[in-house]
């Protein structure tokens, strides 16, 4: 368990006495978004049109927040089009790492034996948690976003008509205040085009 400080691993966990005991997460550092042409999103750069085969997932199994985006990747009939590694369950004194436990697997896009080297892969210079989910582009070699309920929006809405809409205009207010409710983000969360064309080659 620990944290990068400018691009070195440093094997400490939160300071809850600095938050009066409380577990207070840091933003998520990456928020770009892959819509279906290459836009930009609501926030970070564009560059990232939704095209099969070109971003990958690094989850673990252990983790609530990677869950929903294996479960939207699902729903949405993106097995074949987004590839995924899952870490080891148990996160240790380096963080996440790959690794044989069952369920688990190699980094087979950029080979790393740790998730943090992954994140150094995309800012050498990297300070902040190493968390799961991460959407990794593999064609610019870098991360697209590390915060999951961004992630299953654009997986919701970027790559075509496929598999169910779950964030309806009818339902969006409400699902956004769920969210909201249930891990209160500090960008301000905003809608996402979804009516995209088709998944793109
Ligand atoms: N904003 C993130 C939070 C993800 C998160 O906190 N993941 C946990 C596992 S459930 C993690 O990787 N924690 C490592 C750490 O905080 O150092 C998201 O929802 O995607």
């Amino acid at each position: 368990m620990g944290l990068l400080v400018d691009g070195v691993w440093h094997d400490q966990w939160y300071d809850t006495k600095e938050t009066g005991g409380r577990f207070v997460r840091k933003d998520a550092a990456f928020r770009h978004w892959v819509t279906a042409d290459g836009a930009a999103g609501p926030s970070g750069e564009g560059g990232f049109p939704a095209q099969a085969g070109r971003y990958h997932l690094y989850v673990s199994l252990a983790c609530p927040w990677a869950h929903r985006t294996l479960i939207v990747r699902a729903l949405k009939g993106l097995e074949d089009a987004i590839t995924v590694s899952v870490v080891d369950p148990h996160m240790g004194h380096e963080g996440w790492v790959f690794g044989d436990s069952p369920g688990a697997g190699p980094d087979t896009v950029t080979g790393a034996t740790r998730l943090y080297e992954v994140y150094l892969k995309a800012d050498p210079h990297y300070t902040g948690r190493v968390t799961v989910p991460v959407l990794w582009d593999k064609l610019r070699g870098t991360i697209v976003s590390n915060e999951s309920a961004e992630i299953i929006r654009m997986l919701n809405g970027a790559f075509g008509d496929r598999g169910p809409d779950l964030y309806p205009d009818d339902l969006a207010a409400e699902i956004d205040a769920l969210n909201a409710r249930v891990y209160p983000p500090t960008l301000e969360m905003q809608r996402t085009p979804h009516s995209a064309p088709a998944l793109a080659a």
